[in-house]
């Protein structure tokens, strides 16, 4: 076969870059088996046949289980908030469905290790599943982990990471599932410090070994759209310091009120002769300090990630013509599809994932407990 029929669940925000990814795979990465956008799901039949008419897709469902059902369905996309991926994943993966699932794993370790038990099930029968960290397939941050594995910054001694956006600064801001803790698991620690967790390990290729951090809620209560408030059950931010598996410190700082910023990952990381620095504001950049260049010219140096030979870029426009965000979910779209069609293990599993919900907990258990906590799992 040489198609593959997917079928997504939601079209809010992640629904729609989904979308537009799954349109744009095959035209510019000509992958082995061709996306078919075959169904979409979503509660409503009215809203999911908008959204499906909006986005490409061919048919709606107003219950995701109907696309376990169905034989033109092999790859169920999870875009909804994270109290239903678990059930999904885990009855699509039993169901023979390759699942590629939205970042945070899950709500829970627990749920996310019924979901990492049902993804090792269904790997011995060839079905594949993999996490949505798309920050890794920015084609700067590919990069920084190539660099780092060919030695061009040393032995990895400090990792500073920060993921900082402003949209929660006003205490005006209406209330959505997003600051509720039965629907989202976290607020800035779920949503985005795990993306900057994932980023500092897949860069370093270090593990996160033990935490100690601190969380805040700074508006505890929020208008709900139509009249009154709403508690807010989740944190605004979280930051906490790390160890790694191999003597790196690393900092992370993860916030939805730092006024100004919009989308801000930044990622530093110092090695023993050099350093690499990447902001998402500016994606197409990766700055690098070789310390072995001559003391008078030294320093961080630009590089415009939009060569042929860059990881991605060579795929789309001459030298130069930049990329933006919804790229990332495009090359993470190219390499699931590549990986089930070689039958290999796409990156991150959900293994990976289950290991970045272990830091979230250990995180939550360090802010309550006042403690430095080990992660599970870690030596
Ligand atoms: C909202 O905070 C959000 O859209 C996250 O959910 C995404 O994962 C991140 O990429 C951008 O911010």
């Amino acid at each position: 076969m040489t198609t593959l029929g997917v079928g997504m669940v939601g079209h809010a925000f992640m629904g729609r870059a989904h979308s537009q990814a799954w349109r744009s795979v095959g035209p510019f990465f000509a992958p082995p088996l061709t996306p078919v956008m075959t169904a979409l799901a979503g509660r409503s039949a009215e809203r999911a046949g908008a959204a499906a008419a909006t986005l490409g897709w061919a048919s709606v469902e107003t219950d995701w289980k109907e696309l376990l059902r169905r034989d033109d369905v092999q790859l169920v996309d999870i875009c909804t908030p994270g109290d239903q991926h678990a059930e999904i994943a885990v009855a699509a993966l039993d169901a023979g469905k390759h699942v590629l699932c939205e970042k945070p794993l899950a709500n829970t370790v627990a749920e996310a290790e019924a979901m990492a038990a049902a993804a090792e099930r269904a790997r011995e029968r060839g079905v594949r599943s993999m996490v949505g960290f798309n920050y890794r397939r920015v084609p700067a941050v590919t990069l920084a982990r190539r660099l780092v594995a060919d030695g061009r910054i040393g032995a990895v001694r400090h990792i500073r990471a920060q993921y900082l956006q402003d949209w929660l600064a006003d205490p005006e801001a209406p209330f959505t599932w997003r600051m509720d803790r039965e629907r989202a698991g976290s607020g800035a620690l779920g949503d985005i410090a795990s993306h900057i967790v994932d980023t500092a390990q897949f860069i370093t290729g270090h593990t996160l070994t033990g935490v100690s951090a601190v969380l805040e809620t700074f508006v505890p209560e929020r208008p709900v759209p139509g009249g009154g408030t709403a508690p807010v059950t989740v944190d605004d931010a979280a930051l906490f310091i790390a160890r790694t598996d191999r003597g790196a410190l690393a900092s992370f700082e993860a916030t939805r009120v730092a006024t100004g910023r919009k989308n801000a990952l930044r990622i530093e990381v110092s090695g023993s002769s050099g350093a690499l620095s990447f902001d998402l504001e500016s994606l197409n950049e990766l700055w690098f300090h070789d310390g072995n260049d001559d003391g008078a010219t030294a320093g961080f140096r630009r590089i415009v990630v939009t060569e042929p030979d860059h990881p991605y870029t060579g795929r789309w426009w001459p030298p130069g013509h930049v990329l933006g965000y919804e790229h990332t979910f495009t090359h993470q779209m190219a390499d699931l599809l590549t990986a089930i069609a070689e039958g290999a293990d796409p990156s991150p599993s959900f293994a990976d994932g289950l290991r970045i919900q272990r830091v979230l907990a250990a995180v939550a258990d360090s802010a309550a407990s006042r403690r430095w906590v080990d992660i599970e799992g870690s030596d």
